[in-house]
């Protein structure tokens, strides 16, 4: 039995990774310094997993910025677009395909699975030509073997690497990628022989796609993938790895093919491919790795029952080992620097350290008896008890009142016709109204603002009067550019999530507990701990504020519930259900509070509702019906002349409609400008009821799209949408953005909103 992960934070200790990036970006450092501080990082996290009890090490997980653009360039699936760049320098060219350049787009980012990191997703097409480009990955080989460790290689496998695929633009929408795989598998191959010729003895290949549902066809070319590959001689052991749930029917097909071993998930659901395996007659002949320390959320294994586990899964293959789910990519480094966090607390968490040597010590119970652990056990144990009886984290008021609710608390007293009369009496707003998402840039000066706060260098007073001096400024262009309905900026909020886990108890927020999102963009999650209450008002006093500064109506801007579940990490100890259903009550009061201090417009944000989606389409309905119940509770209080508005990012909205509807929101906001209005036609075309605001301004680019562009794609949207219904808005919210650009654009945006009235009352 040996211990192993798959792959390990990149950022470093101290984001250094980022900082080198983003100043190799900036011109301030040189590729050379940013390959040393990139070797130096890789050596230490190698050393430590070493030191840490991790047998073998995994090499090719670090990333410059994404492991699936890597595994693009070492297929040398290179978009056309950018291969001079690529040419003319391969570190230039690699970050040209991950963040574009003037003369070409990027490749489109989009998430991993249901986790809330995002890769770049491949560009392919019949014309696409295959070439191995090993040298990442043998360089690292190399690195790791020089220090004289056990090292196993892991790439993306070339089924997954296909289903991730789209096609290149220009070809053909119903191209299918896997149609490739006969031209893909002899470059693996390649890949493969030149691993085992740097001195890889093992080779892991991550298939995590096969957790979701394939169709027959699919399996088959599993099937074929891994009988030709297998069959090579020129190769190392092949470990094929599968993460993020169970594998169902795939299990068989990897069971039977001619690889040497299999890594599975077995952690929550995931434990059902311990039944899999039974059912497949056991993997003899086969290594096993076995990820029994969840590898996605920061709480302590129970090692007592993970011993178990892998006590059964002895009987059932050749070798097991140990490992986590999956790449401890997805939680932050280390739990110890967390200084802030409560530590009776603190005691049940594990980071990607603390994981680390769960891993060992189950590795060291499995082959030397639960008596060589007997101090790790005993003092799990313990902790797993304090948690289980903690008051920390049960409040009786919250869960009597969770239970109390009914139906009744989760629908709006009148159905829409009503409300949307109510409402247009109330708010007397023009046909087209024009607004914002809710967030305006985020400055230089705010966040040093935020960071004088956070060091003592500046008071509450100085900090609140900045905050108040950028609400002025914010009004007043929103008014000067003539929006309809405004917004404060939201310029006290960096991270929302992080904003309102601060302000709620049971919630608990991190000072270094930095996740990868995208590139060298990361956030950090806060974790839901205990039941959540909200002891105070969290933003009444910057919304009444910005109201107290102009006559329009200026929104109410929240973060929903399933979003706030979605960007955090989630209790273990209860259905997802429940906590919802706690934050959406907390929520609720915020809702209610603001109403009561005027606010004719709330809107409620659910920009995660479609990502949460879970993977197989069998889970689909349950987590649809709780995750719309929670943003109907959070909103269904609220009078019938008060409107609620939500938003939610991301294009692919196709098949949760239903799901959009059932919120019964008055007004929603969606983006739209990449597509041409397709969502707009596409609600349309479903029916749906009431308001939508489908962005007509791209706000993931600093271009300044024009009056005459915006006026088509809203001409586009009125063909869907009548005018009674329509909304003006930008895509997404503009924290990102520069003052400048979001000056221009938003003028031509309400410029665009005014001429159509105009020209729809002549
Ligand atoms: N909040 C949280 N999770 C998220 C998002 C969010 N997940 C999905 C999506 N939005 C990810 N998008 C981003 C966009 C910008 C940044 C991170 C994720 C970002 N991060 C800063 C950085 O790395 O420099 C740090 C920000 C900070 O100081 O908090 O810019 O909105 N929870
Ligand atoms: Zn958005």
């Amino acid at each position: 039995t040996s211990a192993t992960v798959y792959g390990y934070p990149r950022q470093g200790p101290d984001r250094e990774l980022k900082r080198a990036i983003e100043g190799y970006w900036k011109g301030r450092l040189g590729a050379e310094a940013l390959h040393t501080t990139a070797a130096d990082l890789r050596r230490a996290t190698w050393q430590r997993l070493a030191a840490a009890g991790i047998d073998e090490v995994p090499t090719g997980d670090f990333s410059y910025y994404d492991h699936m653009l890597d595994t693009s360039v070492m297929v040398g699936a290179i978009p056309e677009r950018h291969r001079a760049a690529v040419g003319a320098d391969a570190l230039d060219g690699y970050f040209a395909m991950a963040r574009g350049t003037q003369e070409a787009a990027p490749l489109e980012m989009t998430k991993w699975f249901d986790t809330n990191y995002h890769y770049l997703v491949p560009e392919l097409g019949p014309e696409t030509v295959f070439r191995a480009n090993s040298a990442k990955q043998v360089a690292e080989l190399t690195e790791a073997r020089a220090l004289g460790l056990a090292v196993r290689p892991v790439l993306v496998g070339p089924v997954t690497y296909l289903l991730l695929a789209k096609p290149a633009p220009g070809v053909a929408a119903d191209f299918e990628p896997l149609t490739l795989l006969d031209r893909l598998l002899p470059v693996y191959a390649e890949v493969l022989a030149d691993l085992r010729a740097a001195g890889a003895t093992w080779v892991q290949l991550d298939e995590p796609a096969l957790v979701q549902d394939r169709t027959p066809a699919e399996l088959e070319a599993v099937a074929r993938a891994y009988r030709e590959l297998g069959e090579r001689s020129d190769r190392p052991e092949l470990l094929v790895a599968s993460y993020f749930g169970r594998l169902g029917e795939a299990l068989p097909v990897l069971a039977e093919a001619p690889v040497e071993g299999l890594a599975l998930d077995l952690t929550g659901p995931a434990a059902a491919n311990l039944d899999g395996i039974a059912a497949a007659g056991g993997l003899l002949g086969k290594r096993l790795v076995a990820g029994v320390v969840d590898g996605r959320n920061i709480w302590i294994n129970d090692l007592a029952k993970s011993l178990s586990v892998l006590g059964t899964l002895l009987g059932l293959a050749d070798r097991v080992d140990v490992a986590a789910s999956c790449s401890l990519l997805h939680v932050p480094l280390d739990v110890s620097l967390e200084h802030g966090i409560d530590p009776r607390i603190r005691d049940w968490l594990a980071f990607a350290r603390q994981k680390t040597a769960e891993i060992a010590t189950l590795a060291r119970g499995l082959s030397h008896g639960t008596e060589a652990i007997a101090g790790e056990l005993a003092a799990n144990r313990t902790r797993l008890a304090a948690r289980a009886s903690s008051p920390l984290t049960r409040d009786p008021a919250v869960r009597a009142r969770a239970a109390a609710v009914t139906g009744d608390d989760t629908r709006r007293a009148r159905p829409y016709g009503e409300r949307g009369a109510a409402q247009r009496a109330r708010l007397g707003l023009p046909p087209l109204p024009t607004t914002t998402i809710g967030s305006f840039p985020q400055t230089d000066e705010l966040r040093r603002a935020r960071a004088d706060l956070r060091a003592g260098r500046i008071d509450t007073a100085t900090y609140e009067e900045r905050i108040e001096a950028e609400i002025v400024e914010v009004i007043s262009f929103q008014e000067k550019a003539g929006l309809d309905v405004l917004v404060h900026g939201e310029p006290e909020r960096s991270d929302m999530v992080q904003y309102f886990a601060e302000r709620l108890t049971g919630y608990v927020a991190t000072q270094h507990g930095w996740v990868q999102s995208y590139g060298t963009r990361y956030v950090r999650p806060p974790i839901l701990a205990g039941d959540i209450a909200r002891p105070a008002p969290m933003t009444v006093r910057w919304t009444r504020y910005a109201q107290s500064l102009t006559e329009r109506p200026v929104k109410g801007m929240l973060t929903g519930p399933v979003t706030m579940l979605a960007w955090s990490f989630v209790r273990d100890d209860q259905p997802l259900a429940d906590t919802a259903r706690q934050v959406a009550l907390a929520l609720r009061d915020e809702v209610a509070d603001l109403e009561a201090a005027g606010s004719a417009i709330i809107q409620v944000d659910e920009p995660a509702l479609r990502e949460t989606l879970p993977l197989r389409t069998a889970d689909h309905a349950a987590y649809l019906s709780w995750a719309t119940e929670a943003f109907r509770l959070t909103t269904g209080g609220v009078r019938t002349d008060t409107q609620i508005h939500t938003h939610m990012c991301y294009a692919e909205f196709g098949d949760i409609l239903p799901a959009i509807d059932a919120l019964d929101a008055d007004v929603i906001s969606l983006e739209a400008a990449r597509s041409h209005m397709r969502i707009a036609a596409e609600l349309a075309a479903a029916g749906y009821p009431r308001e939508v605001g489908p962005g007509v301004y791209d706000i993931h680019s600093p271009r300044v799209p024009d009056v005459e562009e915006m006026t088509a794609l809203i001409r586009a949207a009125l063909r869907a949408v009548p005018a009674e219904r329509l909304w003006i808005n930008p895509d997404c919210g503009l924290k990102t953005r520069g003052w400048p650009e979001v000056r221009a654009s938003l003028e031509n945006l309400a410029t665009a909103a005014r001429e159509l009235r105009r020209s729809q009352n002549s």
